[in-house]
């Protein structure tokens, strides 16, 4: 028990110190994070459905609270072995070494000093582990107790001339007293690591915060809109729908990055290359000058599933990535752009359909302020019709022209496909699946979207009943969501609503249902309402 707490101790220190070290090599450095970007970058790509059941945010606080667990129970290995093998303890601190640097270096940009952080962590790891382990041994075996005891009896056997004599009373409180204060010391040690573990971890994390962009940020002056969006009718609104603009701060968030990259944008640069005639580069201050515009668009998580939340809608303000490409000049052939964010990671989106004349955006600004460091500042990718994860890369500072046959960005070696037009699909906001509501009228009301076609059609069935047409709130483009409600004459018992959406082409979401990998999930959305 001792001694495996002595490893965990151990490791707590590691870590902790190594937050603390990582403030100066980058948060990315630091073993837990470092080894969590390798398992997200590496899980198994057949897994279904994994996009969202690695990359919602509380599943990235249960991937690094994963991890530390994990090091945990292997730490409280190392312990127990150190008493009698401290060889094979310090290849275990070893490999923990090896792990951490291995992971700290691999990442995106990692210079040398990633290995860092493990490095001064593992090496406090031993020295730690070989004091608690020493403190820990003396206990019951150690030699000095042994003195103790065999003085003590040695001295009853004198007195009373029988082997067999228990020790004296005397020297039993003296043992007793003895272990006690190994004990104590034990824990006083014990304590001491797990103090230094947690304030070097806190404090690392604090310094970490510190240094990020929040300031930055506070700071950025946005440029008026040349063209600003249309104005919203007070009609997108459709009663007990999700409002018609998702606010920023619980707008769906999703990517690969367990801690959002900070960008300054005083050395922020876009880079366009690749197979172009004009490679350009960008500054922060140049991108500003361009012409900027406002639009709704509403984005969508390819890994959405029928009914999910993994979509919502903003006011962006940004510059139309058309005209910086026509300035780059495009070569014959490079049928893909490829998006590269300052993280390494990337996404392919057809040259055609960002050059098509849609309002595809390079954005700065997201409901009327500086995007959010979450949703990719200082700059970031909008592209109406197509899912966020070929079109809307956040934190973005290199755009490559490329050919698709040359080139697989990041999601697809890992199961899903090369291009990714939302498909047309509705949502039912209200009444909430399970939901009760009493006899009579009642409204039924939600989203449909397919961006950049529009939605001209939404239907709700109830039960098995015939498809009726529900009334369409006004539109705002067809890059957004639209919403739509529909009265209910509800009589009492258990129903099924249903909903279908037909977009402008005439192309109505199909019934059939898919999960989300590859290329998006379909299927018609359903609710159970109790009417009592
Ligand atoms: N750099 C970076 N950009 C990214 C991702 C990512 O993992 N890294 N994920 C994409 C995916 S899958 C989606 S759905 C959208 C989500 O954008 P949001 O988090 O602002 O809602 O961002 C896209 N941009
Ligand atoms: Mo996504």
């Amino acid at each position: 028990m001792r001694a495996g707490l002595s490893g965990v101790a151990a490791a707590a220190v590691a870590v902790g110190v190594a937050e603390l070290v990582a403030v100066l090599t980058g948060p990315l450095s630091a073993p837990l994070l470092a080894v969590g970007g390798v398992v997200v970058d590496h899980v198994p790509p057949p897994v279904k459905d994994f996009g969202v059941a690695v990359f919602g945010v509380h599943d990235k606080t249960a991937l690094i609270t994963g991890t530390a667990i994990l090091l945990a129970v292997y730490a409280y290995a190392v312990g127990v072995l150190a008493v009698r093998h401290w060889r094979i303890a310090l290849a275990g601190i070893g490999l923990f070494a090896v792990v951490g640097v291995a992971s700290a270096l691999t990442r995106h940009d990692a210079g040398l000093v990633a290995a860092l952080p493990t490095l001064v962590g593992a090496g406090l790891a031993v020295v730690v582990l070989r004091y608690l382990v020493e403190l820990a041994e003396v206990r019951g075996a150690g030699p000095p107790a042994e003195r103790v005891l065999v003085g003590a009896s040695a001295g009853a056997r004198t007195a009373t001339g029988s082997a067999d004599d228990p020790p004296t009373p005397r020297a039993g409180a003296s043992t007793s007293a003895y272990r006690m204060e190994s004990r104590r010391r034990f824990l006083k040690a014990l304590g001491i690591a797990g103090g230094v573990a947690v304030v070097s971890g806190v404090a690392g994390r604090l310094l970490t915060g510190r240094r990020a962009v929040t300031k930055a940020r506070s700071e950025v002056v946005l440029p008026a809109a040349r063209q600003s969006a249309p104005p919203l009718s007070a009609g997108v609104q459709a009663p007990g729908a999700t409002p018609f603009i998702s606010p920023n701060r619980n707008f769906y968030r999703i990517d690969t990055a367990l801690y959002p990259p900070q960008v300054d944008p005083a050395t922020w640069q876009l880079k366009i290359h690749g197979m172009v005639r004009n490679p350009i580069t960008i500054t922060w201050e140049q991108l500003l000058q361009r012409p900027m515009i406002e639009r709704y668009v509403t984005l969508t998580c390819v890994s959405n599933e029928v009914g999910g939340d993994l979509i919502g809608n903003a006011l962006w303000l940004g510059t139309p990535i058309k005209e910086l490409l026509d300035e780059a000049d495009p070569l014959p052939g490079a049928d893909q752009v490829v998006q590269r964010s300052v993280d390494g990671w990337t996404c392919g989106t057809p040259t055609s359909i960002l050059r098509d004349g849609r309002d595809a955006l390079l954005a700065v600004g997201m409901n009327g302020e500086a995007l959010p460091v979450d949703h990719g500042f200082p700059v970031r990718m909008v592209v109406p019709g197509l899912y966020g994860y070929v079109s809307a890369c956040k934190w973005i500072t290199e755009i490559e022209l490329s050919r698709f046959a040359d080139f697989d960005a990041y999601w697809v070696p890992r199961g899903w496909a090369q291009q990714g037009p939302i498909k047309t699909e509705s949502r039912i906001d209200t009444p909430r699946d399970g939901a009760s509501r009493s006899a009579g009228l009642v409204t039924v009301a939600g989203v449909a979207w397919a961006q950049h076609k529009g939605i001209a059609k939404v239907e709700v069935q109830v039960d098995d009943g015939p498809w009726a047409e529900a009334t369409l709130a006004a539109v705002a483009s067809a890059d957004t969501w639209r919403q739509w409600s529909y009265p209910w004459q509800a009589s009492e018992g258990e129903h099924t609503l249903r909903v279908r959406a037909t977009d402008t082409f005439g192309q109505t979401q199909t019934s059939t249902p898919a999960s989300p990998a590859p290329d998006g999930a379909s299927g018609w959305h359903s609710v159970q309402v109790n009417v009592g």
